[in-house]
């Protein structure tokens, strides 16, 4: 798939400054040329490299004009993809860029594929695959924080950690394969208790990224918090007050909500996903009834659960039958409507295991229970420490890597056994081989093909 010439458009469709398209591959120069005339006259394949040239972008057959714009050019292996590269830019219209695009295409060059430009960039050998994710955590990240830790870890923060524990993986394989090599030979004790002293350090270290998981997975696709409880408590008020604009409708008529609504707030550097959803009761209405029955649904995978209750009504079953349910989830109980006169207090809920509770306002002091709510956030979400030091480090921010590691992690764990039993060392060189397997996948040494097609599919075409 890397020998062709890929072209796509580089920014987003709509009006703008400037649009962009992109080419990459041997044929790039020569298919520009085609189509761009510089002004200064000459070919762009004669120019010297990283020069940007004004001129026109014609339909080749018929010369004609179809944009004014600028051709800029970057040989390989000098490019984000390493091959050759030429970048278009005319004007930023809908039309305009399109016509660009299918001059290309018509010159010879392909359409890109979503993250085709990146993927050759990793084939390449300019990036890593955790390099090549950070791409796409760049542009998608939700917060400067989130940004931060993308920024890092294209620079290759994560590949290092990983680089580091292979080569201590490396040099205990040396040793075992020169035992295997001379079996006769016993070797010695000082060697077997470095080769376990290293085996256990790498164990730490990775136990310890492990650990960097979930903030990670937060950093990079925000905390899924979802807002339940029975109709008309303030859940909508919440939403709206967090997100410090009227996004929701709130009236008094309980069942207002129907429908949910997601929305991303910064909670002091951390993304929450925030779910405004419908009023959880007994209903004979059927739009109703559905919006519950989603309601109980997005209450199933959340990451954190804010149960808003009216302390100017009488608690009812509705209210214990969402205590009940959230009873396993890490959740904040929301005492609201504390400036009315109340009909009950904390006691009345009984057992809430360890959630945090707090009695706020949202009409009354919005600011207060907005500073109350992101102290408990942020200690609950255990991501009070991210804020400190996520610039710092390397973080697993994907399912992927976890994974790789806990497979590595349980390899080694297999050899350390091993090695205590005091079995032949030969025995242990399989788990090894295992280990660093997987950890190659992290950085994309040792993944399969269909996992990098699942990997840069989620790429938007022309990155
Ligand atoms: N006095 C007082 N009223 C509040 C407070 N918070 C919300 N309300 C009022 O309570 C009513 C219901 O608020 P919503 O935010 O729509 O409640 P909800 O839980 O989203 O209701 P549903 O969508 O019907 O489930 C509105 O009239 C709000 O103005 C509060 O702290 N004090
Ligand atoms: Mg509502």
């Amino acid at each position: 798939m890397n020998d062709g010439t890929i072209a796509a458009i580089a920014t987003p469709i709509g009006e703008g400054g400037i649009g962009i398209v992109r080419l990459s591959g041997p044929e790039a120069i020569a298919i520009a040329d085609q189509v761009f005339r510089p002004k200064q006259g000459g070919r762009l394949r004669d120019q010297k490299a990283d020069r940007l040239r004004y001129g026109r972008i014609v339909n080749p057959h018929s010369e004609k004009t179809v944009d004014e714009g600028l051709a800029l050019v970057m040989r390989a292996p000098y490019s984000y993809t390493a091959e050759d590269v030429v970048e278009l830019q005319c004007h930023g219209g809908v039309i305009v860029v399109q016509e660009v695009l299918s001059l290309c295409l018509n010159a010879g060059a392909q359409m890109a594929e979503p993250g085709e430009f990146t993927k050759r960039a990793f084939l390449n050998g300019r990036l890593d695959l955790s390099q090549a994710e950070a791409v796409i955590d760049i542009v998608r990240s939700p917060t400067r924080l989130g940004l931060e830790v993308a920024v890092d870890q294209l620079e290759g923060s994560l590949s290092r950690r990983i680089k580091a524990i292979q080569e201590d993986l490396y040099q205990i394989t040396v040793q075992v394969e020169a035992s295997i090599d001379f079996p006769e030979d016993d070797v010695p004790d000082v060697e077997l208790q470095q080769i376990e002293d290293t085996l256990t350090r790498v164990l730490e270290d990775i136990g310890e990224l492990l650990e960097t998981a979930d903030d990670g997975k937060i950093l990079r696709e925000g905390l899924k918090t979802v807002i339940t409880g029975k109709p008309n408590v303030g859940k909508s008020s919440l939403l709206n007050t967090l997100l410090d604009e009227n996004r929701a409708l709130v009236t008094d008529i309980p069942g207002t909500t129907r429908d949910s609504i997601e929305e991303l707030v910064n909670v002091r550097g951390v993304p929450l996903r925030l779910i405004d959803t419908a009023g959880i009761r007994e209903s004979a209405d059927v739009v109703e009834r559905l919006g519950v029955a989603r309601s109980l649904d997005l209450l199933q995978d959340a990451d954190l659960v804010l149960h808003v209750l009216d302390r100017s009504e009488e608690l009812t079953d509705d209210d214990f039958e969402v205590l009940r349910r959230t009873s396993n989830t890490r959740r904040i109980i929301l005492i609201n409507k504390v400036d009315l006169p109340p009909l009950w207090d904390v006691e009345a809920l009984g057992d809430v295991g360890d959630s945090p509770v707090l009695e706020i306002s949202l009409v009354q002091d919005k600011a207060e229970a907005v500073d109350q709510l992101s102290d408990v956030i942020l200690r609950l979400s255990g991501s009070g420490h991210i804020t400190s030091s996520a610039g710092s480090r390397a973080l697993l921010t994907r399912t992927r890597h976890k994974q790789a590691l806990q497979e590595a992690k349980h390899s080694l764990n297999e050899s350390l056994e091993t090695l205590k039993k005091g079995l032949p060392l030969d025995l242990i060189a399989v788990d090894l081989y295992a280990a660093l397997e997987h950890l190659g996948e992290v950085t994309g040494e040792t993944v399969r093909e269909n996992i990098l097609d699942r990997i840069f599919a989620q790429f938007c075409i022309g990155k």
